[in-house]
């Protein structure tokens, strides 16, 4: 792997992305200069930039416990939205930009548009058409959240008819992939829910030594594989980690076994480590985002992840994942400043 270390000189880098988690007890603060909010659970922050209620529920609650993830401005903030203008109306984005870098969000009910398959096919046509004209051509990091992620057998698993459609909704436009999140929620709401962060510069995607890129994985995980970086250099040297999971290879490894699942997903975390651009100050650690199939498994993992992570902000969320013996997933970002 290349470092990333004194490829481009300072000056042509785009200002910081700064990423912070949000209180539950600080709900009531409207934090200035924000691109978008995300916000996890029932009572959380005001509305800013553009606004993105996922319905996963936040664990561990408690005053502390983060109720939204705040992606902040680089300048002054636009919002809109677009409408794919051969189908008018459902294919809405809605979006928030300042000069580098911009936030979107499409969200569509499977049971308007046939289905998981179809509606993410419809879906990613609508990212695909709206990227094209946004003036922020390049994907940098992607999320996926939807319904009972692991219904259906063999190849109707509904995530892999959501690859089927995604694969041919994106087309085979992209050069490089984006990093990414695909992530059951347990409470349905029958919402397919897209929202990615692009920018006018292009990152830079990194895959994992111990893993199999996404994209080549073989037959066995459906007809069409899912199409996402492991990880991705945003132009501003902040590194996203995509949601990482305990598999080496192709193959999830540790069966039921929650606690070995997360010392294997660590290491496969670990191997970014040469792109980590260490923060200026401790108070800027990383940002982790744990996804639970069993809240009751928190405590422990929370415990082992304060350990290891000791100056990073931890966000654990009630959700499934995308494999239905994976028991958690980690995704990550580490600022570059
Ligand atoms: C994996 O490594 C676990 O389909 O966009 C992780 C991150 C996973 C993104 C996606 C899926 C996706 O295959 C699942």
């Amino acid at each position: 792997m290349r470092s990333s270390s004194g490829e481009q000189p300072a000056q042509s880098l785009p200002a910081a992305l700064r990423v912070a988690y949000h209180p539950f007890d600080r709900a009531g603060e409207a934090p200035a200069g924000v691109l978008a909010a995300i916000r996890f659970g029932a009572a959380n922050s005001p509305p800013a930039g553009l606004t993105i209620d996922v319905g996963l529920e936040p664990l561990q609650a408690s005053a502390a416990t983060p109720g939204a993830e705040l992606w902040f401005a680089t300048g002054p903030v636009h919002t809109g939205q677009w409408s794919d203008s051969a189908a008018a109306g459902p294919g809405r984005v809605r979006y928030a930009h300042d000069d580098h870098y911009l936030f979107a969000v499409v969200e569509l009910d499977e049971r308007e548009h046939g289905g998981i398959l179809l509606t993410a096919e419809y879906v990613y046509a609508a990212v695909r058409h709206f990227q094209q004209q946004s003036g922020f051509p390049h994907l940098l990091r992607m999320w996926n959240y939807m319904d009972a992620i692991n219904e259906g057998s063999g190849d109707l698993e509904r995530y892999r008819q959501f690859n089927v459609g995604r694969g041919r909704g994106l087309g085979d436009v992209i050069q490089s992939y984006p990093s990414a999140t695909a992530i059951g929620r347990q409470r349905p709401n029958h919402v397919l829910q897209v929202f990615w962060l692009a920018g006018k510069v292009a990152g830079q995607s990194l895959e994992n030594p111990r893993q199999v890129s996404a994209y080549h994985y073989p037959r066995v995980h459906g007809p069409v594989s899912p199409v996402f970086a492991r990880a991705l250099i945003a132009p501003d040297h902040t590194l996203l980690i995509s949601g990482t999971a305990s598999i080496v290879g192709h193959h999830s490894q540790h069966h039921d076994d929650a606690m070995e699942q997360l010392e294997e997903t660590v290491r496969n975390l670990s191997s970014f480590a040469p792109h980590v651009r260490r923060p200026r100050t401790a108070a800027q650690g990383d940002l982790l985002k744990v996804y639970v199939r069993d809240p009751e498994l928190t405590p422990r993992i929370a415990e082992r992840l304060r350990q290891l992570y000791p100056t990073s902000a931890i966000l654990f969320v009630a959700a499934d994942i995308c494999r239905r013996e994976l028991l958690l997933e980690i995704e990550a970002i580490s600022l570059a400043s």
